[in-house]
């Protein structure tokens, strides 16, 4: 049941996570503020983003505004944002960047908290030009409190995820979040400048009729990528955005399978484990799906470093499980 959001009792997603708090024994609230400032960050981006064909348009990309600031690339620019936001929200003490070489640490003990933001501020973006959605992904893990903080508490299992989420910035604007209470979805509604519950309690199909992957890597495929895609072509749709999360938010709704397997040409697939991989795997099974590398749960990974990547398939348990058989035979 779609939550029309009419009337006057909003849930607003600010509420939503209040809720979940309260659920909480002794929560002390980090986590709502944590997520009130991602919030943001997704508010700030989504019009950015729906700006951006305007500025391309008046020539204003790449040389310097009316104020005399460097127009920034619109995935540096969500960088900042995103960067900017977690710091002010004073939860944090290391920052995961897809955009940074290396980790954020901060330092000042009046902004440090206790959480570790793994984030990719623009993924996609090769489709801003074209129009095409896009999105932030970004996962949450609590640093472990029997040592100081550390590399141990950023290089390490996706099972010790405490949240994760995505925003489509698409035909509209999705903020997709779990704290480990099922995977919900909130609507953009620019008037009110607001996430509404739209999507409560999503859960993906058993089984879905479209499978995504590009297939313009055919020859890159191993056999068991190979014969589970030539099997599946024989009854699927195939859709392919080539945006993770508009390919992943289809099949969360939908169903069906999504994946980037690592092949001959990206021998440790496409996709970076600690801000692609994992949140996208954790949401997925929020909702009662699956994700694998063919070979393994995609959360049982631990990576070696910050930007390391994996092969990773997802979506409907049961597509799942069909494409791990290949990987058995
Ligand atoms: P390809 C976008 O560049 C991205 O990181 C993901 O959003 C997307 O799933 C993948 O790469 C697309 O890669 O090689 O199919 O263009």
């Amino acid at each position: 049941k779609i939550n029309t959001g009419v009337g006057t009792d909003l849930i607003t997603m600010t509420r939503w996570v209040l809720d979940q708090q309260r659920k909480v024994q002794d929560a002390s609230g980090d986590l709502t503020i944590l997520l009130t400032a991602i919030q943001f960050g997704c508010k700030f981006v989504a019009s950015k983003v729906k700006q951006a064909g305007l500025i391309n348009l008046l020539g204003l990309t790449g040389s310097s505004n009316v104020q005399g600031e460097d127009v920034k690339k619109l995935d540096v620019l969500a960088n900042d944002i995103f960067k900017n936001a977690l710091v002010a929200s004073g939860k944090c003490c290391f920052l995961v960047s897809e955009e940074d070489e290396r980790v954020m640490v901060i330092e000042d003990p009046s902004f440090r908290g206790k959480y570790i933001v793994t984030f990719d501020p623009l993924d996609g973006s090769s489709n801003i030009d074209c129009g095409v959605s896009i999105g932030t992904i970004f996962g949450i893990f609590k640093v472990h409190d029997d040592h100081a903080p550390g590399s141990k508490d950023i290089i390490r299992s996706g099972r010790d995820l405490v949240a994760a989420g995505y925003c489509m910035y698409g035909s509209y604007v999705e903020l997709i979040v779990s704290v480990g209470t099922g995977l919900h979805g909130f609507t953009l509604d620019p008037a009110i400048g607001e996430f509404i519950l739209t999507h409560p309690s999503i859960r993906i199909p058993s089984r879905g009729k479209i499978y995504s992957i590009n297939e313009g890597n055919y020859k890159y495929f191993d056999e068991p990528t190979k014969k589970y895609v030539d099997s599946v072509k024989t009854k699927y749709s195939a859709r392919y955005v080539g945006s993770m999360v508009a390919d992943v938010h289809r099949t969360v709704l939908y169903g069906g399978i999504f994946g980037y397997p690592a092949d001959s040409k990206s021998k440790n697939g496409k996709l970076r484990i600690l801000y692609e991989v994992f949140p996208m795997a954790y949401l997925v099974e929020q909702a009662g799906g699956r994700a694998s590398t063919g070979k393994q749960d995609a959360l049982d990974i631990t990576p070696r470093h910050i930007h390391d990547r994996s092969g990773v398939w997802l979506g409907s348990a049961d597509d799942v499980a069909d494409l791990e058989a290949f990987y058995r035979a």
